[in-house]
Order: C-alpha cells, then structure tokens, then sequence
C-alpha cells in the first residue's frame, strides 16, 4: 500500500515537471519568434574595425572588383546576395568605424542570427603602443559575440602589409592580447571598487560577457577563433582574407 502510493506521487511529480518542461520550452520559442521579426537571418559576414583601416576599400573591391578612393564613410554599406564564390552567397556588411556611429555595428551583432564571420579590419602600419583604442573596439565586439553559443569567428586582417612599417599580424595579435588583457584588469579594479562602495548595487551586466583574469588573456580561450593575416588592398593582395570568409561561409 505504502509503496503503491510512493509511486502513484512519483509519477505525479515526472507527469508534471515534464508539463512544466514542455510549457517553458514553447513559451520561450514564442517569445523568440515574437521578438525576432526583425532580426536579420541572412548567412552574414561582417566588415568593421577602427577609422582608416581601409573596411571601405576592402568593401569596394570586392563588390566592385574596383579600387575606389573613398571619403570617410558615414553610412553602414550592405551586398545582399554577395557571391563569395559560385555557390557560396551572404550578406556582406561594412560598417563605418566612427565612435559615434558604433551602435549600428553593435546592435547587428545583437539581433544577427546566423553571423558567419567577422572581419576586423587593422592599419598594420600603425605603431603598436597607438593599439589601445583599437583593442577597446575588439573588446567590445568580443563581448557580444561571446555571448552566442559558439561564439563568432573572427578575422584580424592587417592591412596594407605593402608597408615596409606594417607589423607581422602575429605581432599585432600579441599587441591586442595585451591590450584586452589590460581593460579587463582595469574593468574587475573598477567593479572591486564599486562592490566595495555599495554592497547592494545591482550591476548592468546583462547584455555583457566577463572574461577571465589573472592569467594573460588569450584570444584561444574564446569560443570564437580569431585568425590574424596580413594583406593588402591597395596591392589587391586580399586572397587569404576571402578564402578565410568563403571557409567560414560554408561552415
Ligand atoms: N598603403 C595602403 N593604403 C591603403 C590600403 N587600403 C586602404 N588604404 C588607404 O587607407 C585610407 C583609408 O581607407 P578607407 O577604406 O576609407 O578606410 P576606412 O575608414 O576603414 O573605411 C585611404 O586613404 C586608403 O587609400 C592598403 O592596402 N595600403
Ligand atoms: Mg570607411
């Protein structure tokens, strides 16, 4: 009797979570659907990275095959249905690397679905030490592409390799580490001393990812990998960076 009525109670409780389960599940789905009317779905491929790196250049000749001099560029430029190759096809965005017009560039990654690549466009030819503001902006990428899944895969392209100044991208993807490696040190000093000052404070953290510190940041702990080559637009010398977007176009 005792353990008739331990089963029937069992059963109850597996009956009913799985209704739970099942009712949050499709919920969630709904909500998404909801929200998601206008999120762009295309299979994209994004251009950005600091003012005067060349992201128009690189935009124009592969959409135009042409080399176009370029007045600084306000407007986001978007290829829907840009052949990457025979079969291949996404939408290719370039985005303007001005501090004020940032938001556009931040709010794709957000509402995004399918980002194939990024591809962050760096002035090889700038000295090191000049890094700072440009790791910033990667940050800020990296901590909304982290946040997806499996992260998003970028590609450091150190333009204008044509230089005889232009850095090795290896060396500039080192520089980068330790720039980030900074912020994110500058950020936890930054938070201590806000915990510290109120205890209760709530933090706006949502929309954000904290990376590890304590040891050196590395890029390879992401779960987006971020490949560094160099190139040249000017030179027409971009072969590696479109064979690295066809590769991330199929995957
Ligand atoms: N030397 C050299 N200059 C380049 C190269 N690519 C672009 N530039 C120059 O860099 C400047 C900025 O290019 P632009 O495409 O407008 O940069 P954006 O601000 O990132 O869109 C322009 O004067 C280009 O002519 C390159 O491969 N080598
Ligand atoms: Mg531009």
């Amino acid at each position: 009797m005792f353990s008739n009525s331990v089963l029937v109670a069992l059963i109850l409780v597996l009956l009913t979570s799985s209704f739970l389960l099942i009712l949050q599940r499709n919920t969630g789905k709904l909500i998404w659907n909801a929200k998601s009317g206008s999120k762009n779905r295309q299979p994209t491929l994004i251009i950005a990275g600091p003012c005067g790196s060349g992201k128009t250049c690189l935009y124009n000749l592969m959409t135009t095959g042409k080399l176009k001099t370029t007045v600084t560029s306000q407007e986001t430029s978007i290829a829907d249905n840009f052949k990457l190759s025979q079969s291949v096809q996404v939408r290719l965005m370039a985005f303007p690397g001005h501090l004020k017009l940032r938001s556009k560039l931040l709010d794709e990654i957000k509402d995004s679905i399918n980002i194939k690549g990024l591809v962050f466009v760096i002035d090889a030819t700038v000295d090191p030490k000049q890094l700072t503001k440009t790791a910033e902006f990667l940050f800020h990428i990296l901590q909304l592409t982290e946040r997806r899944k499996d992260g998003v895969d970028i590609l450091l392209a150190c333009n204008k390799s044509e230089m005889f100044t232009a850095r090795p991208p290896l060396k500039i993807r080192e520089v980068l580490e330790q720039e980030i490696e900074k912020i994110i040190i500058r950020k936890q000093k930054s938070l201590e001393t806000v915990t510290h000052s109120n205890k209760n404070h709530e933090l706006e953290q949502e929309d954000t990812v904290d990376f590890e510190t304590g040891n050196n940041f590395s890029f390879n702990i992401l779960e987006g990998n971020v490949d560094a080559f160099e190139g040249s637009v000017l030179k027409k010398d971009i072969d590696k960076w479109e064979c690295w977007m066809r590769e991330r176009a199929v995957n």
